[in-house]
């Protein structure tokens, strides 16, 4: 066991898949989407022609260091009124592109994996990683559904991922990420502080000098339709 495994609080086995517990709720599935990343890093390719990866603008101001992109019925938009979902694209005016099925396979099957049945996602953040950005300390808190996991999916060069504790001032520790790793994130784990140290530079056959990460959401819950 290295040093980074020994953090878990377990182990286990899973149809195969090699499964680490973070907390109740949060898990690491190491390569769960290796097979598809080709794919998916298509699919990334050309929803961008209709909603290019853009730097968005933090209510206080500042220009975020990640470029960020949508599909699905929701996109999280940032800008000087505030942070939230919507279902139009601001820059475009038009709907966010469609979540290709292959995300939405992805993104149930690991899901299920970690015991979180029927999930549905209705958004998909897409943040691509430049070399030297890096995303602070937070917590999502924008969705209005609660209960539904989150799952993250990395592409391309790796991230050291800090995983916090319910107070910014928390502890956090390091979580280092790889082209392929998948993460859950539910139950209580999903409302802890998170962020990304700054990327290396690394150079990856699939995204070159980027990485790109997909983190699916459940926005609307099903009391309140999907509009
Ligand atoms: C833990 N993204 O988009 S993914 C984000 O690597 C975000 O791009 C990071 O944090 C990234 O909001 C981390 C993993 C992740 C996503 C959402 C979480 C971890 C989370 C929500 C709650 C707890
Ligand atoms: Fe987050």
């Amino acid at each position: 066991m290295g040093r980074v495994m020994s953090l878990f609080e377990d182990d286990a086995l899973f149809q195969g898949q090699q499964q680490q517990k973070l907390c109740t709720g949060a898990f690491v599935l190491r390569g769960f989407a290796f097979a598809q990343a080709m794919a998916l890093h298509e699919a990334v390719s050309r929803m961008t022609v209709r909603a290019p990866f853009r730097n968005m603008v933090t209510p206080g101001g500042f220009c975020m260091s990640v470029a960020m992109t949508n599909c699905g019925s929701y996109g999280w938009i940032s800008d000087s009124i505030g942070y939230r979902y919507d279902a139009i694209d601001p820059q475009s005016g038009q709907p966010w592109p469609r979540m290709p099925e292959i995300f939405m396979a992805l993104a149930q099957s690991a899901a299920a994996a970690t015991g979180f049945q029927k999930y549905v996602p209705d958004a998909c953040l897409i943040n691509r990683y430049d070399p030297g950005t890096r995303l602070s300390m937070h917590q999502d808190m924008d969705e209005h559904d609660k209960e539904a996991p989150i799952v993250s999916v990395s592409l391309g060069i790796p991230a050291v991922f800090l995983w916090g504790g319910m107070r910014r001032q928390d502890e956090h520790i390091r979580i280092p990420l790889f082209h392929g790793d998948v993460v859950v994130w539910g139950g209580p784990a999903r409302f802890r502080y998170h962020g990304v140290l700054p990327i290396k530079e690394e150079c990856h056959t699939l995204t070159g000098r980027c990485r790109i990460n997909l983190t699916f959401r459940k926005v609307m819950d099903d009391s309140q339709g999907s509009g």
